[in-house]
């Protein structure tokens, strides 16, 4: 009897196992950088208590690599400081055409969604599919994520690369949530 109650729970043991084995591993935001950054869910607080600090959030995930640019949805929604630049979509971009694996980083930023500089509590969604995101790669500037798309046909996000959301170059305290970076 003690034989069979053993074995019965073995087997509920290794099927919690199987399943847990199965199941897709949580995915958590990592931090980086030399500010005070603090995570919880998909949202994130970047304090930068100089110009020279930097911090920012990223996902251990390359799921998004090798994509052409339209078949790639990345968002956040800023709320409190924003500056130039800051907070902003840092994603890896590469042209098959040529050598060099990663060519280039374009970037999505809040104020060029339309949030307001400075410091404040407007929130605004830096997101590929906002039409009212300039996106920034190289020299280059263009309206939206679709137009970014749309002239660069043959681009992809660099495979095996990592994208991320960054602060850098003014104090403050940069809050984001609603993070899609997947
Ligand atoms: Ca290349």
């Amino acid at each position: 009897m003690k034989i069979v109650s053993v074995v019965a729970l073995f087997s509920v043991l290794m099927l919690a196992l199987a399943s847990l084995a199965g199941a897709a591993p949580a995915q958590k935001l990592q931090t980086f950088g030399t500010g005070e950054v603090s995570v919880v869910g998909a949202s994130a607080t970047i304090v930068l208590s100089d110009a020279n600090q930097y911090g920012g959030v990223y996902l251990n995930s390359k799921s998004q690599g090798g994509k052409t640019l339209n078949q790639v949805t990345f968002g956040f929604i800023s709320h409190r400081d924003v500056q130039g630049g800051a907070p902003r979509f840092s994603l890896p971009i590469d042209d098959p055409a040529t050598a060099v694996k990663g060519d280039g980083f374009a970037f999505i930023d809040a104020s060029n969604c339309g949030a307001p500089v400075g410091p404040g509590t407007a929130t605004q969604k830096a997101a590929t599919e906002n039409p009212n995101c300039k996106v920034v790669y190289g020299n280059q500037s263009f309206a939206n994520w679709a137009t970014f798309a749309d002239a660069n046909p043959t681009l992809i996000t660099t495979p095996g690369a990592i994208p991320f959301i960054i602060a850098d170059g003014t104090a403050g305290t940069y809050a984001v949530s609603d993070i899609v970076l997947r």
